[in-house]
């Protein structure tokens, strides 16, 4: 069954409900009983989305979905979140996991307690057509004194660019995909950096012969994505990985990721410990 995205009221409701849950632990009993899973999100295709009429999809949320219910959790109910209060939020109990295509990292890594890994993606610039700025790395931003990027909030591509040395003041908080290309197409930024996968879902809607892409990002990792707990809720983690690997092995992940244009076997290929260890 395919989940809706409550309305802000009976999301409040249930919040109130659900939030009488031990921010200690959400222990797979107690998931049970609620009913539900309560999903942080970005609502960013094809990782996370909410439909018009409410109901959540994307990858992400897809795999949780089928994860959760074979762990008798009926539901999961999804709360859209920027990239970088997921982790608050999470660790302050208003989520019982992340599954928003939030990239393993090891500062991230040791903030929670990640599933194996899901999705698998490179990062990608949205230019003006013909790259008039000639931007294929982080680096080529910061060596342009003029050079404006926007990217999440919070986000691998925002902490990438200030790696890179792009000055704070040159970095742009983009508050999601829309609004990123809205800003590119005026003219407010000079590049606007997401995962490949969601780059193209954004230039295929936006249909404007005047943006390209480039992709991969010179320098820039290929990241994976896992469904982040609380550190506290290991068993869980531990039971939603027992699923996830009968998903992988039976051809069924495959089924769920490829259509939305991630990799199964890059998934499959990799591990949790090898991608919370990986270099930036
Ligand atoms: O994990 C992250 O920070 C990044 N993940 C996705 C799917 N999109 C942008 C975000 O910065």
């Amino acid at each position: 069954m395919k989940t809706g995205f409550l309305a802000a009221a009976s999301l409040a409701a249930l919040m109130s409900v659900a939030g009488g849950m031990s921010a200690s632990a959400a222990d797979l009993e107690e998931l049970k009983e609620q009913g539900f899973a309560r999903i942080a999100i970005a609502n960013e295709p094809p990782y996370t989305a909410v439909g018009a009429d409410g109901k959540v999809s994307g990858a992400a949320p897809d795999v949780a979905r089928v994860i959760f219910e074979r762990l008798g959790v009926k539901d999961v109910v999804a709360s859209i979140s920027e990239y970088g209060a997921m982790i608050p939020g999470l660790q302050a109990g208003r989520h019982d996991v992340i599954t928003a295509g939030l990239f393993m990292k090891p500062e991230r890594c040791n903030a929670v307690a990640y599933s194996e890994p899901v999705l698998c993606d490179a990062e990608a610039f949205a230019v003006k057509k013909g790259n008039p700025m000639k931007f294929a790395s982080y680096k080529d931003i910061a060596d342009n004194p003029n050079a404006r990027i926007g990217a999440p909030g919070g986000g691998t591509e925002e902490k990438l660019a200030l790696e890179a040395g792009v000055p704070r003041d040159r970095v742009i908080v983009v508050p999601d995909g829309q609004s990123g290309i809205k800003m590119l197409q005026d003219g407010r930024i000079d590049v606007y950096s997401l995962p490949v996968l969601s780059i193209h879902d954004l230039m295929s809607k936006a249909n404007d012969p005047n943006l390209e892409v480039v992709a991969p990002v010179q320098g820039a990792p290929v990241y994976c994505d896992g469904a982040a707990f609380r550190k506290q809720d290991v068993a869980l983690r531990d039971a939603f990985d027992v699923e996830l690997k009968k998903l992988k092995e039976s051809g069924e992940f495959a089924k769920i990721v490829e259509p939305y244009g991630f990799s199964a076997a890059a998934a499959i290929s990799t591990n949790r410990e090898k991608q919370c260890a990986a270099a930036q």
